[in-house]
């Protein structure tokens, strides 16, 4: 497959783009850089972590999004992997923060995994933690011939359970071949009324479906499990809360941990707690970034409530800065983009992702420490406030600069003219269907 030739991947035409905002930056920089230095605070620590940080970019959100009443197609929408590939090599070369990609299966799957990686590698990119698809029927697909209307891993049947066990396990071998490091298992399993399932043997259906997979996959490959509050289920879900998903992992084994997607959780739930008790327990797999304000919205990460992506991110940090046991988390976007251009909001929520990040590694965790032993809420609350509201701007566009990535990835983007060129070459799809991505 021919790769696209765009100025949106192209080095000098994002070094032109930059030309004329780098003294800018560069004057920010160093401004911020003396702030910082007055708060015993050294901007280039600060700048190489940010540079650092990375978040997958996921292979379902290049293309529009939709609800299940309807899904308004834009132009130029990949047509299968390779195109959805290219799309997240321009998030990447442009915004400087997402190397690898999150595929799904079946959706991604092609014949030659060798040329896909290949294919990726030649974009800039690898791939990170795959994901499986039990939650919707694959009509067609000769490996999932009966239905998961009445759920998958959970199933009452043992024959859907044993397919839906296969899927995961299949997708496992799939990760083994594109080197990626785990597999995101979330399914819809759950129940519409009550008295329709009963949740004690659907929670131990699940947990020796699991099992089953978790023996399967070669020793050092790590299962996610990722929880749900609701839908599509409405009235109980499997693996509903954190609590359900820890006991699962820890019934499962070592490798098995709990993925948090932020849009998850009950109303008012308090997430950055729910991360604090997964470090403790050693059971953090990662992250879906992502933001709401209603329920699961999958809106872009920080557009909603970016302190709340803050509080995250300063128990992430305290949990490095504590060396805690095996702290390794993997971050990747979960997002549907029923209004915008993909590509603008991954690179925008990329860059807020690494925004919550930069604003934690500001607080000062001795000061914190000392105002949380003397019962100082005030002072206590104060320092975090004070991370939170420095505006680290300068930063995130000087660790772009220095990638060669653009100092405004929108601005560059839209320069390129790369959704008109993917528009010209990509047959329009067909979709006034309701459906989430
Ligand atoms: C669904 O709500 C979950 O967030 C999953 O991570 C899902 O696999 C993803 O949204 C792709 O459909
Ligand atoms: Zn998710
Ligand atoms: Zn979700």
């Amino acid at each position: 497959m021919d790769q696209i030739i765009s100025p949106a991947l192209d080095q000098d035409f994002i070094a032109s783009e930059n030309a004329a905002l780098t003294a800018g930056v560069e004057e920010d920089y160093d401004a911020l850089g003396r702030a910082l230095d007055r708060r015993g605070i050294d901007i280039e620590a600060i700048t190489r972590a940010v540079a650092a940080f990375a978040v997958a970019a996921p292979s379902w959100a290049v293309g529009s999004g939709g609800t299940r009443f309807a899904r308004f197609p834009m132009g130029g929408e990949p047509r299968n992997i390779f195109d959805k590939l290219e799309d997240c090599a321009v998030v990447n070369r442009l915004a400087g923060a997402t190397p690898t990609v999150s595929l799904h299966f079946p959706w991604d799957e092609v014949d030659d995994y060798k040329g896909l990686t290949e294919f990726a590698g030649a974009l800039g990119l690898g791939f990170d933690v795959v994901n499986s698809n039990t939650f919707q029927d694959h009509p067609g697909n000769a490996l999932h011939p009966l239905s998961y209307k009445y759920g998958s891993l959970s199933h009452t049947d043992p024959a859907v359970r044993a397919q839906a066990v296969a899927h995961n396990i299949h997708c496992a071998e799939l990760a083994a071949k594109i080197g990626a490091p785990a597999l995101t298992i979330w399914l819809g399993d759950g129940s519409n009324f009550p008295g329709q399932s009963n949740f004690t043997r659907a929670f131990e259906r699940y947990i020796d479906s699991v099992t089953t997979v978790y023996a399967a996959v070669p020793g050092g490959f790590k299962l996610f499990l990722e929880h749900k509050m609701y839908e599509p289920a409405f009235y109980s879900t499997v693996i509903q809360d954190w609590g359900s998903s820890l006991l699962a992992a820890q019934a499962v084994g070592d490798n098995c941990l709990c993925l948090v997607d932020l849009g998850h959780h009950a109303p008012n739930v308090n997430i950055e707690m729910i991360v604090a008790r997964l470090v403790h327990a050693g059971k953090l797999a990662g992250f879906h970034f992502n933001d709401s304000k209603y329920g699961d919205d999958d809106l872009d990460a920080g557009a909603i409530e970016p302190y709340r992506l803050f509080l995250v991110f300063n128990e992430l940090v305290d949990a490095e800065y504590r060396k805690a046991p095996g702290f390794a988390p993997s971050y990747m976007l979960d997002q549907s983009h029923n209004v915008t251009d993909p590509i603008e909001s991954l690179m925008t929520s990329a860059v807020e992702v690494q925004r919550a990040y930069a604003q934690a590694l500001l607080v000062d965790r001795a000061a914190l420490e000392g105002f949380q032993d003397a019962n100082d809420p005030m002072m206590a609350s104060q320092t975090l406030k004070r991370a939170f509201t420095t505006d680290v701007q300068p930063i995130l566009a000087m660790a772009r600069l220095r990638k060669d990535a653009a100092i405004d990835p929108v601005g560059a983007y839209r320069a390129s003219g790369y959704r008109s060129a993917v528009t010209r070459i990509r047959p329009a799809k067909a979709g006034g269907s309701g459906g989430i991505v």
